[in-house]
């Protein structure tokens, strides 16, 4: 059998709606409904994340015959998924990946596409549209900034204007609360504009509705092998394929403008409560808090995905010692165990190729999410958050922009120039590089940077990394613990 070669990918013709058919005959779940209905929802964010969760559960709907699920996907700046998923009619396979096997399957939710900064008019008159009922958002940690604001606000205000009622506006970003954090920006956004919309801060807060929600499923970035098993898979190229595990979870806040839709929603599979904050903490600190620690050390160990990471067996004792010890007791959630225990199987899914340098991205904007809240409760119960100080101290290692082989890497961060400055500055001196980055309040808050004997934790691990190199000084720590722990 003769391998297709890129060549013979090039004269493969492009997925579109006109596909639809052999890929069904393939075998391939595709859309079964009609795809010419109307947007119900506008999604704020157009990233692989969306199109591998909340745009795949809003395609099951469809499935079973409720048509208001259709999706307007907005990009916020970038046009390329915008422009790439236009030219398919909006659709893109998934790769679902576990140890029980791998699928591909084509959803459908997705109507049409555009980019807010390109065509905002386009956005605030879809906001505005009786038929939109809900809004989505994964816009990342960083954006819940005024561009955000405004662009919902301009849409919210019209809808008032044209005498319709509220939406239920879901943000579906890795922040705690994220729901409140919306609300409280638009609101205050819409009273700014108060002599121009009178009213229109109170009519937010009665008519529309910010329920609070965890998401959880892992989906990497897509590369270009991934594309190329896609064209293998289809038959066809498909430039927005994506690939992602079989798990997912969508935990959402009983708020909604229409109250029938908790029903809807969890007959799909979504869990709605009445409060989301045990499932967001859990899932910040120890899906999202085990991945940061794990991007930084990988990164500066020359381990380029998670899955080779949590192969290391230094790394999986870490890991699993950091859930354990100074993670999960604290957590309300009961069943954090077996969400540890999934989560390390998780995490070792090959078939993933999770970048970490995709999951460090952004740290500054991070790190205030799944950290400190979990070493400042250790620390108040007498304790040393031993795996976190070594994590801090990884973190300060990985700004430094080389790894241990030596080898350049670059940083990605909206702070990433005066973080660099700062590890480069002091990197000759622990003390001073932990006094210069672990004091300040945006990332560690107001308690842990008084600390001293936490600072001076981190100081100490950090000049470890700094001597032995980070899995040698990984090693190191893993001993010290096992020694603690069988001397009486
Ligand atoms: C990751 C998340 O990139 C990151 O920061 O930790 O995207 C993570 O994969 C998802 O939250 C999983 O639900």
């Amino acid at each position: 059998m003769i391998k297709p070669t890129v060549s013979n990918a090039a004269l493969k013709a492009t997925l579109n709606s006109a596909s639809l058919t052999t890929l069904a005959e393939r075998g391939i779940r595709t859309p079964s409904y009609p795809r010419g209905g109307l947007v119900g929802v506008v999604h704020l964010g157009l990233g692989a994340f969306h199109r591998a969760h909340q745009a795949i559960v809003f395609d099951a709907l469809l499935h079973s015959g409720d048509k208001r699920w259709g999706v307007l996907g907005v990009a916020m700046h970038n046009p390329a998924v915008a422009d790439t998923l236009k030219a398919q009619d909006g659709l893109y396979a998934v790769q679902i990946a576990s140890s029980a096997g791998t699928h591909w399957q084509v959803p459908g939710a997705i109507r049409h596409t555009c980019v807010a900064a390109r065509e905002a008019q386009q956005v605030i008159a879809a906001l505005a549209a009786p038929t939109t009922r809900w809004v989505t958002l994964t816009v990342t940690e960083k954006g819940y900034g005024p561009e955000l604001a405004v662009l919902l606000v301009r849409g919210l205000a019209a809808r008032r204007a044209a005498g319709l009622g509220g939406l239920t506006l879901a943000s579906c970003d890795n922040l705690s609360e994220n729901g409140r954090k919306l609300e409280a920006l638009c609101v205050a956004t819409a009273q700014s504009t108060e002599h121009e919309h009178a009213g229109l801060a109170d009519w937010i807060t009665q008519a529309c509705t910010f329920p609070n929600s965890m998401v959880d499923r892992i989906v990497p970035a897509a590369t270009p092998e991934r594309l190329q098993s896609a064209a293998q898979a289809l038959g066809l190229n498909d430039h927005a394929a994506l690939g992602t595990e079989a798990f997912w979870e969508w935990v959402i806040e009983r708020r909604f403008v229409d109250a029938s839709d908790a029903e809807t929603l969890a007959a799909a599979g979504v869990t709605v409560v009445d409060d989301v904050r045990p499932f967001e903490t859990a899932k910040l600190r120890l899906l999202n808090g085990s991945h940061t620690a794990m991007a930084c050390l990988g990164a500066v160990a020359g381990l380029p995905v998670i899955s080779d990471c949590i192969a290391q067996p230094a790394v999986r004792q870490f890991i699993h010692q950091l859930m354990t010890e100074e993670v999960g007791p604290q957590l309300q959630r009961q069943d954090w165990p077996q969400y540890r225990d999934a989560l390390l199987e998780r995490f070792a899914n090959p078939a993933l190729q999770h970048s970490v340098h995709q999951i460090a991205t952004d740290c500054s904007q991070k790190i205030p999410q799944r950290w400190p809240a979990s070493a400042l409760s250790v620390l108040h119960a007498h304790r040393m958050p031993e795996c976190l100080a070594f994590a801090a101290a990884v973190w300060l290692r990985y700004l430094r922009a080389v790894d241990d082989q030596g080898t350049p890497y670059q940083l990605n961060d909206p702070m990433a120039t005066e973080l660099h400055a700062l590890a480069l500055e002091h990197a000759a001196n622990a003390t001073a590089t932990v006094q210069a980055l672990c004091t300040l309040p945006t990332l560690w808050g107001d308690a842990l940077p008084r600390h001293t004997a936490w600072l001076a934790r981190i100081a100490h691990w950090l000049s470890q990394i700094n001597q032995h190199g980070v899995i040698p000084a990984l090693t190191s720590f893993n001993a010290l613990d096992s020694l603690n722990t069988t001397t009486p």
